[in-house]
């Protein structure tokens, strides 16, 4: 069946999910491979710069023939020479985060990109709308990384009531269960993040990948709250010193940033679960296996429609 924005076909994608723009973690080979199982494969930009995003998405482009998305994270200094680059590669659709991308959405459109801009609020919803995105993404802060305050439960159905364009609904969202249920608060498709850093293709270090496989349901914690960009990590030595310091009156905001400067690098590339930012997903504990990305896509739409059927009741 055909839904009402159906964002297979907006994106020409074989299932409604996009991979999660993890800073780091979402390079070519991941994008890649999530593309190749019928998603949107995203790389994701974090911190670096320009000619490093250029070089994944010629990369990307080797690797496989489908669309895939870049990531824009707007918190880093070089956010508006990669959307330029994003421009003259004329990639598939830029996906944004940590901010209010409206000043670069006349550009990227022009260019034939399309954007999606990651929301955890109904009022940049309505303003981003208005400025002529293709859809939105409604994080909840389920999520692993920078999140907001809402609940996808919460945030989804209410940003799916105040816009018209398809809302793809994060956080908290790992298998057919959580896609079903996307689905039900009036999501057009879902955006994971999580259970992707468990895949195959996905060349996080392995301590890293090794913990989220290992963790509980209350294995997560919130830390940076006092920068104003709250974090969602898996509980370790770092979170631990770092609410440490949080509860400190005395400490400065320049010392706690110098502290968090770096944890994500030191636990992505140098695999060091002891100092670094083990950022994951509430859902984390629900993950549990190494998996090749295109079987994660299978498995999260199969189960999906399983579950929808044996759980389809009359009222
Ligand atoms: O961006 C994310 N997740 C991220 S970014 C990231 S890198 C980072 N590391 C340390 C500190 C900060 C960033 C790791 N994970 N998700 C999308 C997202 N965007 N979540 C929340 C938001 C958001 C928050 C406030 C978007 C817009 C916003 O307000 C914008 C405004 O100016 O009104």
């Amino acid at each position: 069946m055909i839904m009402k924005n159906d964002i297979r076909e907006m994106f020409g994608i074989e299932y409604p999910i996009l991979q999660g723009g993890m800073a780091w973690v979402a390079e070519a080979n991941l994008a890649a491979a999530v593309s190749n199982g019928g998603g949107l494969g995203l790389i994701a930009a974090g911190n670096a710069d320009a000619d490093y995003v250029r070089e994944q998405i010629r990369k990307a482009r080797e690797l496989t023939d489908r669309p895939f998305g870049v990531n824009v994270m707007l918190m880093n200094p070089a956010a508006e020479s990669i959307i330029r680059v994003l421009c003259e590669e004329q990639v598939a659709v830029a996906t944004t985060g940590a901010g209010n991308p409206s000043k670069y959405v006349t550009d990227l459109k022009a260019a034939g990109v399309k954007v999606i801009p990651v929301v955890a609020s109904v009022a940049l919803a309505i303003r981003l709308e208005r400025s002529g995105v293709d859809a939105l993404v409604a994080e909840g802060t389920e999520s692993g990384g920078h999140i907001g305050e809402l609940t996808t439960m919460a945030l989804v159905p209410q940003v799916a009531d105040a816009v018209d364009v398809p809302v793809i609904a994060a956080g908290g969202i790992a298998d057919g269960r959580g896609v079903a249920a996307a689905f039900m608060l009036g999501a057009s498709g879902v955006q994971v993040g999580t259970r992707f850093l468990a895949a195959t293709e996905c060349r996080v270090a392995q301590p890293y990948k090794d913990r989220l496989l290992k963790a509980k349901d209350s294995d997560t914690v919130v830390t940076g709250r006092p920068t104003g960009h709250p974090v969602r990590v898996l509980k370790n030595k770092f979170a631990k010193e770092a609410l440490a310091l949080e509860r400190q009156e005395s400490l400065s905001l320049e010392d706690y940033e110098n502290f968090l400067s770096g944890t994500l690098r030191a636990a992505v590339v140098d695999g060091d679960v002891e100092h670094g930012s083990l950022m994951a997903g509430q859902i984390a504990g629900l993950v549990q296996r190494e998996q090749p990305a295109a079987e994660i896509i299978r498995e999260m739409f199969t189960g999906a429609g399983s579950v929808y059927r044996e759980r389809a009741l009359e009222w």
